[in-house]
């Protein structure tokens, strides 16, 4: 098959072939097969848009071999011409068009509906960065530009051009497809607007670029923020070009597909993903009645029956809030759009809360969203219940109908199947193949825990994924590490609430003990990995803090036979796909009541690793899943949390003072021996961020967390035990299945015929 591609493009045989022309016929092969299975237009009716400033789809090509069901053909012959399809795979670059949880989940979404066989595509922006390339220099992140489209990429060009309309100047956008196949099923597509004026000359050192030339600059980068926000007037016209040009591709697709926009609602279902594109709902009304004639009522009225909105995020600071001023210079045409919209809203309801734009004048898009959205969801159901009861508590009391739950799943294909194929394989064999349409039969698993075979095998597979790890961090990052030590991983975005600063203090702890003699059982490998936003200074000093760390251990005789950290440079997608498999400890540490869902923790558990977390987020409903048997939690519940933030009396220093061990591991970060590897401030900033504020309270979780990391370490001594406890989190991992979270969708919201 491959090599039929290879005579066509290069006239030789494909064991004359580099890696990088086969790499390029692969792409070819998918990209043909994939659009095999495309569906016409014209023969569906409702159609989904899943529109999202991010699709963090990582490598495509291995996820498309496994999806089309080509694999094993594939790789037979790639080996008897002499070739690896895992190292032709390493050729392809990775579309890192997304910053973490949100984008990431965007891309498992896509891969469900595909699956399911339902009609629904994506619409996004085509960034020629996408996140920055993350490197360590002097212990400090340093950033750099991501390019992924530099080679032949699974870009398609698609022949669509819609024009935008900014304040004093029209853009033409262009609209690029990547194909997403279906696990057997259909293949839907993403599509991914760009501007062909972007010009990648005008980036300077490091991440840095004009700002103001939106010509330029307008889909050259991915905003790499994740809740705090610079350069906002640009993230505004990025927002405004993606809605616009996909609305008008919604509208121009379900007119050919027989609507006469009046009934626009039976064809159209458009899910907002977090408020980033909450521009579409003003942005649709104004093309039903500029363009289409329709009225003031009739319009809203079809665009709060298509809309759907999804919110990630409980914390204040990442709910988009733009001066007006910044829609009248993006998109003077929706001002007066907007204005009425909060008119109406006024009209119905006194309480100044609810209203759209608020008295200084800042717009407040999820609250538009909310009152022109059927649906408002959460993505776990502590999440949801916390939207209900306290942040969006208002707007539960007027639109109680309008909030559902749909907590957040993963794409097996992608975390099981293609990353760890030891496991998939075993599976297969032990409880037969159905687990992978249906992620329920998982389950079965459970009648063969108390088998020696079973538990046996699950410890086998484990440890071949962490032998394949260590080879991995030995050659493509120069770290050695003991793979008869306890992997335990703490790998996500770099953000106060998940508190890698409480694991820190942890190592901090540890550290102190075996320097005074009281060594652990068995080593100890702590990983992070973890990109912080450029401008977020605190979390940019914890992965300072973290590197000195790694550094002090590793000069350290005494210390490093029994503890290492290390550091993972560039954490992404296909950097998650290695590590995740062979995790022992998965680290889920967010204060409770921060963490909207998390989806790392159902990758680690489908991987058999035993979760050592707190209350928050899916970590509850895992909890509920495995039984106390199966977890480790530990720390204060997100009641009590909310309440303290509520009283406003949490002052860390009481803590300080009250807990010498604690203490002692806090003054650790400003010693001579840190100061000799670190920097003062950097390190001094942090320390003092801890004892004035803590805003993230990690000192009243402290001594809980250590006593149950210290009991999660001793019963992994106990490898029966343990095996069981692995298991009983991979049979119990079906129901994060995000072809489950899919169908709650469509059946709850966008009721598409399959
Ligand atoms: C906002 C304004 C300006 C610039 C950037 C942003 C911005 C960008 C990205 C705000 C938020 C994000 C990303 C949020 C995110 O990833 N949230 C995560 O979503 C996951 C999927 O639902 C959850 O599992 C995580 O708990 C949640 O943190």
């Amino acid at each position: 098959m491959v090599s039929e591609i290879c005579q066509k493009l290069y006239k030789r045989d494909i064991n004359k072939c580099t890696d990088e022309e086969v790499y390029i016929a692969l792409l070819h092969l998918v990209k043909r097969e994939a659009k095999k299975k495309e569906v016409a237009l014209s023969k569906e009716k409702k159609k989904l848009y899943y529109i999202s400033a991010e699709f963090l789809i990582g490598r495509v090509i291995g996820n498309n071999l496994i999806n089309l069901g080509l694999w094993s053909e594939v790789r037979k012959e790639l080996r008897i011409k002499g070739k690896s399809l895992a190292n032709i795979l390493e050729r392809e670059p990775e579309p890192s068009l997304g910053n973490g949880g949100l984008g990431r989940l965007a891309a498992c979404f896509l891969d469900s509906i595909a699956t399911l066989g339902l009609p629904g595509d994506g619409i996004g922006l085509c960034y020629h960065e996408g996140l920055f390339y993350q490197k360590f220099k002097r212990n400090r992140q340093m950033e750099y530009p991501n390019a992924w489209r530099e080679k032949r990429s699974v870009l398609g060009r698609s022949v669509k051009k819609y024009p935008v309309s900014f304040g004093g100047f029209t853009v033409n956008a262009v609209m690029y497809d990547i194909l997403i196949t279906g696990y057997e099923n259909r293949t839907n597509r993403l599509h991914l607007f760009d501007l062909d004026s972007v010009d990648p000359s005008i980036i300077k050192k490091g991440i840095d670029f004009d700002k103001t030339n939106i010509r330029k600059n307008l889909t050259l980068f991915l905003y790499p923020d994740d809740s705090d926000d610079a350069g906002r007037l640009l993230r505004v016209y990025q927002q405004y070009f993606m809605v616009s040009a996909g609305a008008q591709f919604i509208i121009d697709e379900a007119r050919a597909r027989g609507s006469n926009l009046h009934d626009l609602a039976d064809y159209v279902a458009i899910q907002i993903n977090d408020t980033h594109p909450s521009m579409v709902i003003p942005e649709l009304i104004r093309l039903l009645m500029e363009e289409n004639d329709m009225t003031w009522e009739e319009a809203t009225k079809i665009v709060t029956d298509i809309c759907a909105y999804t919110n990630h995020t409980i914390l204040a600071e990442a709910l988009e809030k733009w001066p007006k001023s910044f829609i009248k210079k993006v998109a003077p045409q929706l001002v007066p759009i907007i204005e009425r919209l909060d008119k109406d809203v006024r009209k119905k309801y006194d309480n100044p809360d609810l209203a759209i734009i608020d008295n200084e004048k800042r717009i407040h898009m999820a609250k538009m969203d909310m009152h022109f959205s059927h649906s408002i969801n959460g993505v776990a159901a502590l999440h949801t219940e916390i939207l209900k009861n306290t942040e969006l508590h208002d707007f539960y009391e007027i639109y109680p109908e309008k909030f559902n739950n749909k907590t957040n799943g993963i794409t097996f294909r992608r975390w099981l199947m293609e990353c760890n194929r030891p496991l998939t394989h075993f599976l297969d064999e032990v409880i037969g193949p159905g687990y992978k349409k249906d992620a329920t039969e998982l389950k079965n698993l459970m009648n063969h825990i108390d088998e020696d075979r079973t538990m046996k095998k699950i410890l086998e597979i484990k440890r071949k994924k962490k032998l394949e790890l260590t080879y991995y961090l030995r050659h493509a990052m120069r770290v050695d590490v003991d793979p008869n030590s306890i992997f335990d991983i703490q790998v996500k975005r770099l953000h106060e609430y998940k508190r890698q600063q409480l694991n820190c203090l942890y190592v901090i702890r540890k550290y102190l003990e075996i320097k005074r003699g009281k060594r652990p059982n068995r080593k100890i490998t702590v990983i992070f990995g973890a990109k912080a936003a450029p401008a977020y200074t605190i979390a940019k000093d914890i992965i300072h803090l973290i590197l000195c760390l790694q550094k002090l251990i590793e000069k350290d005789k005494e210390v490093r036979p029994y503890l290492q950290v290390v550091m993972l440079e560039n954490y992404n997608v296909t950097l998650a796909e290695r590590v995740i498999p062979a995790c022992d400890i998965s680290e889920q540490i967010s204060l409770a009541s921060q963490e909207a869902s998390g989806t790392g923790n159902m990758k680690f558990m489908l991987n058999g690793a035993v979760t050592l977390g707190t209350e928050d987020g899916a970590n509850v409903e895992i909890h509920e899943l495995v039984g106390d048997d199966n977890i480790y939690i530990f720390g204060e519940d997100s009641q009590t949390v909310i309440d303290r933030y509520a009283r406003g009396d949490y002052r860390s220093i009481d803590y300080y003072g009250k807990n010498p061990i604690l203490k002692e591991c806090v003054d650790f970060i400003v010693s001579k021996p840190m100061l000799k590897i670190g920097d003062k401030k950097h390190l001094g900033r942090l320390y003092n961020e801890l004892l004035s504020k803590d805003w993230f309270m990690t000192f009243p979780d402290f001594d809980s967390y250590c006593k149950t990391r210290e009991k999660a370490y001793s019963d992994y001594e106990d490898r029966r035990g343990w095996a069981k406890k692995m298991i009983a989190n991979i049979a119990n991992a079906g129901y994060f299945s995000s072809d489950r979270t899919i169908e709650q969708y469509n059946d709850d919201i966008w009721k598409l015929e399959k």
